[in-house]
């Protein structure tokens, strides 16, 4: 297999393609195509894709699709399902697709069946949250917990805090969530300064149960409890999620209230397992178990159907077109839902963390790009923020738009108006406005001869911008969680063609390592050995503070 994805047959043509296609305008293509709009759509039940709005060609695709087939996607795809340990520099298996394995086929890893294990947690999940929920496990002063709050940063926080938003339609009545992340006084003060201790259970998600911020976070909680209603209450306002047992025990967490994960699971593909039981308590289990379901469909999809009508295989596909070969680094995701708010921010740690990397899986550096800077917010708002740049800036920053057809807030024309401008945004972003155009109009609203000349630029749009628009029925557990999975496959098949390894993350370590250093300097324990910048920050820190 050729392990420089660069030197493989299909990227030499995809590169020669790029030459004579790169100016070719979105716009001609529709007009010469009127079927383009049906030709470039897949719809997966009630999610639809629609990918004809990106700059490409048959050609270009069936390049694309070559170029999946040269780097072994399918067999690539399959050791994933597989249980294979294909996270090679940590050497384990990246099993997320388990958590969701609803027909419960067994799953080895190392000749083990991990199904009856990740079913076990599951059923344990849907007692505890089942005993919260109708008020049989209480608070200390036996009060029903109606206050939840996660403790955890990272993957242990973006999934409960994108899902718990995303299904407020499905929370219980009585319910409240909050997500204590940053280390950040600030974020426990917000939290603590609104809640109840009787009612209050902190769910501390913790993969390895020693990551600083958590753990500080969980003391000081732990302390605030402590102080309003007694040691004993630990045990029935405190649970944990962790792949730790001995640690959440020296933590003072009953381990009866631990719920397991495993090393197969990373953090940021965590939120199909205990880790979201903030998301389990919140909408209760039956419908976390439709988000798995969902979840499902998109993984059966991605497996097995063929990669010209395979959805994450498309859109990875066009991916890599856009990042390696127009050079577009980054990746706009835009939902028309306000529910919707923290998709881009979980998508970012996604993204950027798997495939933030420049050493390939044959240990050698790649000559090539591979991960965008991914960013976005929620429609319409984002239209008047960042849009301008989108439009009319220098850089394409290829788009997705998430479209829910039905709102759970159908409130006049709230919805239709929201929608319409999703819509637009694709095909302005597409057609543009010639300088010519632009002056047309500026002359049919009156403007004087030299106004039009003077204004005829500025109000010109370069046009083709490329967007995928992906329409859902409505925003409910099962369609987010095919629109999780649809990403987190996205992602595998751009790292899969990149050859890197989308599952490890030792990119955050060294500046942890350097942050231990610096604290004991801080806190006038120590002096380090650092560069003029930092040792003078240092300083200076230390003198505000005295
Ligand atoms: C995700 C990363 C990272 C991790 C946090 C929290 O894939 O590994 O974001 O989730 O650093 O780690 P713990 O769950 O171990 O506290």
């Amino acid at each position: 297999m050729e392990n420089n994805v660069t030197k493989t047959k299909a990227w030499k043509k995809l590169a020669l393609h790029y030459r004579f296609f790169k100016k070719t305008e979105m716009k001609d293509l529709f007009a010469l195509d009127a079927r383009r709009g049906s030709r470039y759509a897949v719809s997966l039940g009630s999610l639809y894709l629609d990918y004809s709005k990106n700059r490409f060609n048959e050609k270009t695709m069936q390049h694309l699709l070559e170029l999946a087939d040269e780097v072994h996607l399918k067999e690539k795809i399959e050791a994933m399902f597989a249980g294979e340990k294909i996270n090679r520099t940590e050497n384990r298996a990246v099993l997320h697709t388990a958590l969701r394995n609803r027909a419960s086929t067994p799953v080895y890893v190392d000749g083990r069946d991990v199904m009856p294990e990740i079913n076990a947690v599951l059923a344990k999940m849907k007692k505890f949250t089942d005993a919260v929920r109708y008020g049989e496990f209480k608070g200390e002063t036996g009060k029903k917990l109606t206050t939840i709050v996660n403790i955890g940063i990272g993957g242990s926080d973006l999934g409960p805090v994108m899902a718990t938003a995303a299904l407020k339609e499905y929370w219980a009545k009585d319910v409240q969530c909050h997500f204590i992340s940053n280390i950040d006084g600030s974020a426990c003060d917000d939290v603590l300064s609104k809640i109840d201790p009787e009612t209050t259970l902190f769910v501390i998600v913790s993969k390895t149960f020693t990551t600083i911020e958590t753990l500080t976070n969980a003391r000081t909680c732990r302390k605030w409890l402590i102080d309003a209603l007694g040691e004993f209450a630990v045990a029935k306002h405190f649970v944990a999620v962790s792949t730790n047992a001995a640690e959440v025990a020296k933590f003072g967490i009953n381990t009866d209230n631990m719920f397991e994960f495993w090393d197969f699971v990373g953090g940021r593909y965590s939120m199909w397992s205990a880790v979201g039981l903030s998301i389990a308590l919140a909408i209760g289990m039956e419908n976390f178990e439709k988000m798995l379901d969902g979840a499902y469909e998109m993984d059966n999809h991605f497996r097995s159907a063929p990669f010209a009508e395979n959805i994450p295989v498309i859109l990875g596909l066009l991916g890599v077109w856009y990042d390696n070969f127009f050079n577009f680094h980054s990746y706009g995701v835009v939902p028309y839902d306000q529910d919707l708010r923290y998709l881009p921010a979980y998508l970012q740690q996604l993204d950027m963390e798997s495939n933030g990397k420049s050493v390939n899986l044959n240990n050698k550096f790649v000559k090539h790009a591979t991960g965008p800077v991914l960013f976005g917010g929620a429609g319409t708002d984002v239209q008047h923020s960042f849009f301008q740049l989108l439009h009319q800036g220098t850089q394409v920053v290829p788009l997705d738009l998430i479209v829910p057809a039905i709102s759970h807030n159908e409130i006049g024309e709230h919805h239709e108006i929201l929608v319409a401008n999703a819509l637009a945004q694709g095909e302005a972003l597409m057609r543009g406005k010639t300088v010519g155009e632009a002056a047309a109009e500026l002359a049919k609203s009156g403007k004087s001869v030299t106004d039009v000349s003077r204004l005829k630029r500025y109000k010109s749009f370069a046009g083709n911008r490329p967007t995928n628009t992906i329409v859902i029925k409505k925003l409910d557990p099962y369609a987010l969680g095919m629109l999780v999975a649809m990403y987190e496959h996205k992602v595998f098949v751009e790292g899969a063609i990149w050859n890197i390894d989308s599952f490890d993350q030792m990119g955050v370590e060294l500046g942890k390592q350097m942050a231990l250093s610096i604290l004991p300097e801080l806190q006038g324990h120590a002096s380090g050995l650092h560069d003029s910048s930092t040792r003078r920050l240092i300083e200076l820190v230390k003198k505000l503070r005295k």
